[in-house]
């Protein structure tokens, strides 16, 4: 399938706005939805809509099947080894909290260290820091090289045998920055420490196995990887799992509940209190289903060219400043010179296309970049070249009107 069929399998990219063909260049704020996606929840909803894991009646079964069948489908789909270890949560930023809330309080004491790293998003930095308040433990940052990566040597220097717990992104939202996180996971271990990974990032656009990164916790969101919003993921070794309390409580989660005490079901039913995502977990399979489909690998080199292609042609442009290193997942973060990101995301605008302007949750690494915002054009399985072009026209053109305004 060339990228002009793939196009036809998202409505939404077939419109004008503003007059001018669409131009998505915001995957990495959600990615847009095939129709074997919206057909998978619209037919939950007008054929077997009902609860799961409760009654025996027909409806009832046949959704149980489809949410639990969805989980499988992520099992395989990161490579976990038993479904125990596969959490619904509502996105990534549930999924961290969950770890945080759970195992973060349980396990971390005064005098411990949590290591993060610049480039976290807020979603990998707020819940580790409310550890640390909550139990006297120490945040502690590994730093990054001019061109926003990661030394395995900064690794080493700051994970030590006081660290519990090391959260690092897979993939920064911002530099587009690949992580070592398998090499990363092995520094951790080796001091004693688990290490949770931030996959929002990663899992729509590159193929990713757990067990061979032996990451202990791995979190990510369906709405980036063609799949609907509200549903996410929280993997987690069993080992670990197990041994954590849940932090909602009420229907669904339980195995017995008397006047004063309780009991919780077995994994991963012990963390999905209450009537779970059924519709978003469905629509997380069929995308799963269809990113398969299309290849991961796949989907992964035709990003690498159009970022590839994206640098260049930036590169063409006087006063425009590109963060991140050459090597990088398919998105481009910019400035240009006396021209705030917000005005170019509006002339940009008007001209169809549509990009994210803003400190992208992540002020700690805007701060380390020495600015308050950017903007960034990300891109997915059905972006182009041409879509490329056309940012790069507009931009000189958003130049040439700032600076002919000033
Ligand atoms: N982690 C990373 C690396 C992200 O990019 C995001 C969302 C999150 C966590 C949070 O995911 P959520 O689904 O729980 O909200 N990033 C972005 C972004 O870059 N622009 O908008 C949302």
């Amino acid at each position: 399938m060339n990228v002009k069929e793939l196009r036809q399998l998202f409505p939404i990219l077939d419109q004008q706005v503003n007059g001018k063909p669409l131009v998505y260049l915001d995957s990495a704020a959600t990615s847009q939805k095939p129709l074997s996606v919206i057909e998978a929840i619209d037919n939950y909803y007008r054929q077997y809509n009902s609860n799961v894991h409760r009654g025996v009646h027909t409806l009832g079964t046949k959704a149980t099947d489809a949410y639990e069948g969805a989980r499988e489908k992520v099992r395989r789909f990161i490579g976990a080894a038993s479904i125990e270890e596969i959490i619904f949560t509502r996105g990534t930023t549930t999924a961290i909290n969950l770890v945080a809330a759970s195992y973060g309080r349980a396990n971390v004491r005064e005098g411990d260290e949590i290591v993060i790293t610049y480039m976290e998003h807020h979603s990998n930095i707020i819940p580790w820091q409310q550890v640390a308040r909550q139990t006297g433990a120490t945040l502690k940052y590994i730093p990054l090289q001019p061109d926003g990566t990661i030394r395995l040597a900064d690794v080493e220097q700051t994970v030590t045998s006081n660290t519990k717990i090391v959260a690092v992104m897979h993939v920064s939202n911002v530099l587009g920055t690949i992580n070592p996180v398998k090499e990363i996971a092995q520094i951790a271990h080796k001091n004693g420490a688990v290490v949770v990974v931030d996959g929002a990032q990663s899992t729509p656009h590159m193929k990713v196995n757990v067990q061979d990164i032996d990451c202990d916790f791995y979190a990510f969101s369906g709405h980036k990887m063609c799949g609907p919003t509200g549903i996410g993921v929280l993997y987690g070794k069993k080992r670990l799992l197990e041994q954590m309390e849940p932090v909602e409580f009420g229907g669904e989660m339980i195995d017995f509940v008397g006047l004063y005490e309780s009991t919780w079901k077995e994994l991963p039913w012990k963390f999905e209190g209450g009537t779970p995502i059924i519709a978003g977990a469905i629509g997380l399979g069929a995308a799963i289903d269809f990113l398969e489909q299309i290849g991961l690998d796949y989907i992964a080199e035709h990003e690498h060219r159009l970022a590839q292609y994206a640098l260049e042609q930036l590169s063409t442009i006087d006063g425009l400043t590109i963060y991140g290193p050459k090597e990088r997942a398919g998105l481009v973060t910019f400035n240009i010179d006396g021209v705030h990101p917000h005005d170019v995301a509006t002339v940009l605008d008007a001209e169809g296309i549509a990009v994210r302007a803003g400190h992208h949750c992540a002020q700690p690494l805007m701060k380390w970049l020495n600015v308050t915002a950017t903007a960034r054009a990300s891109f997915y399985l059905y972006n182009t070249e041409e879509e490329i072009d056309a940012l790069v026209s507009a931009l000189k053109k958003t130049k040439e009107y700032f600076s002919y305004v000033f």
